[in-house]
């Protein structure tokens, strides 16, 4: 007789999935729950309420990873941390990170629920700060051991940013690197996130099974020109920095898809100063990134685009200004995590595919220490990093079953 698999209880996911859907939601402008804001606060300290609700042990580390424990009973026995994110993009989805903070707490529950005694500590979290509005992946890299001193002294939005955001909320750059925990303990790692992406959705297929995970260069880009008056400077006298900037958006995306097809590149800030109407721009300054999965690739992607930006410079008589403000590497997933989750869906009767992640995740800095694996579920027409990003509540579940089952294979055979 073929046991059905555990499954996790569908009503109580989904009332506490549109309570957390609520946290930091301003409708039609999307999710507001950047790092160490007030909404994010309020979503950590919700998680941490469900978890004590359902007597669940809770923690907080010094990097602010907010935990849900169900110890086992074996002494020595090592943590099988399962989690994701609460922090979101600014006007944000609802469920980027916050399906796998919420599907790990609910497999944590289930666990408990069904009395199943497993040889390892459940430990489900929710990392701080995986977005990057302050550092990018801060939690998971500094329990992973990650994080060093040159990370922090230049992150993405600027030090003084994340020195007021550590001090905030009580942290600080010792603490971060006091979180670090000893891969030895670490059984191994699984994130349920959506797609974000629109692979699952266009094949019709309820599962992904992630098989690596892009890295991420990231780079501040300034050209410098002369501001001049605009209306009486001759075109063709200008150095005007907005042209470096624009041939530079331009080229990338060229240089990108006939280049490095595999890849992606993006430039999602600009600002030029004085940034008047009749005024030449003297400066552009650029927040741009660039991904591939494998991490060579990479290297020679981040090289190509800086030249671009120097040929652009010389094309239009500027100084240039470049600096790396981040750098995340791609990672596979691991074969033992792929197999668990595979297992899981079949034995559900669901539809799943192996499918890299264009999107970087906490899950590609836990597989630096430890066995780790990601389940994707589809994103409603490939939206995210939106207002409209979305999964239907049965994808929701699905994902979180296949959690669950994976989970409790992993721990029971690693
Ligand atoms: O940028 C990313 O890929 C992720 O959403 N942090
Ligand atoms: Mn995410
Ligand atoms: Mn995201």
């Amino acid at each position: 007789m073929t046991h059905e698999p555990l499954t996790v209880d569908a009503d109580r996911f989904a009332a506490d999935l549109a309570q957390l859907c609520e946290i930091g939601w301003e409708g039609e402008r999307g999710l507001h729950r950047t790092a160490f804001s007030q909404p994010h606060l309020q979503a950590r300290e919700w998680f941490l309420r469900r978890a004590s609700a359902a007597g669940l042990e809770t923690r907080v580390d010094g990097a602010g990873n907010h935990s849900a424990l169900l110890p086992s009973g074996e002494p020595e026995a090592r943590t099988l941390l399962l989690g994701s994110h609460l922090d979101s993009v600014p006007a944000g989805g609802r469920l980027d990170g916050a399906l796998g903070v919420l599907g790990a707490l609910e497999v944590v529950r289930t666990v408990k629920d069904a009395g199943l005694r497993l040889p390892v500590t459940l430990e489900a979290i929710d990392f701080t700060d995986e977005e990057g509005t302050v550092l990018g992946t801060m939690g998971s890299r500094a329990l992973a051991g990650q994080l060093t001193p040159e990370m922090l002294a230049s992150p993405r939005y600027g030090r003084d940013r994340l020195l007021a955001a550590l001090a905030g909320a009580g942290l600080s750059e010792e603490s971060l690197f006091a979180a670090r925990r000893d891969p030895a303990d670490i059984a191994g790692f699984l994130e349920l996130h959506i797609e974000q992406g629109p692979v699952l959705e266009q094949a019709g297929v309820q599962l992904g099974i992630v098989t690596g995970i892009r890295g991420n260069a990231s780079f501040d880009i300034e050209f410098v020109g002369a501001a001049r008056h605009a209306g009486t400077t001759p075109m063709a006298a200008r150095r005007d920095a907005g042209l470096g900037a624009a041939s530079l958006i331009l080229g990338l995306r060229e240089l990108v898809m006939r280049d490095f097809p595999g890849c992606v590149a993006n430039v999602g800030d600009l600002r030029l100063e004085p940034g008047a109407f009749n005024v030449v721009p003297e400066r552009a300054v650029l927040k741009l990134e660039c991904r591939s999965l494998d991490e060579d690739e990479l290297r020679e992607l981040a090289e190509a685009v800086l030249a671009l930006a120097g040929r652009e410079a010389e094309r239009w008589g500027l100084e240039l200004r470049t600096e790396a403000v981040g750098l995340w590497k791609p990672a596979p997933t691991h074969p033992r995590a792929r197999e668990a989750i595979a297992h899981a869906a079949r034995r559900l009767r669901l539809t799943a595919t192996e499918m890299p992640s264009g999107a970087g995740h906490d899950a590609q800095v836990m597989a630096r220490i430890t066995t780790s694996g990601m389940v994707f579920v589809p994103s409603v027409d490939g939206i995210s990093h939106h207002p409209h990003e979305w999964t239907s509540l049965p994808d929701c579940i699905n994902g979180t079953n296949v959690l669950l089952g994976a989970a409790v294979e992993l721990a029971t055979t690693s």
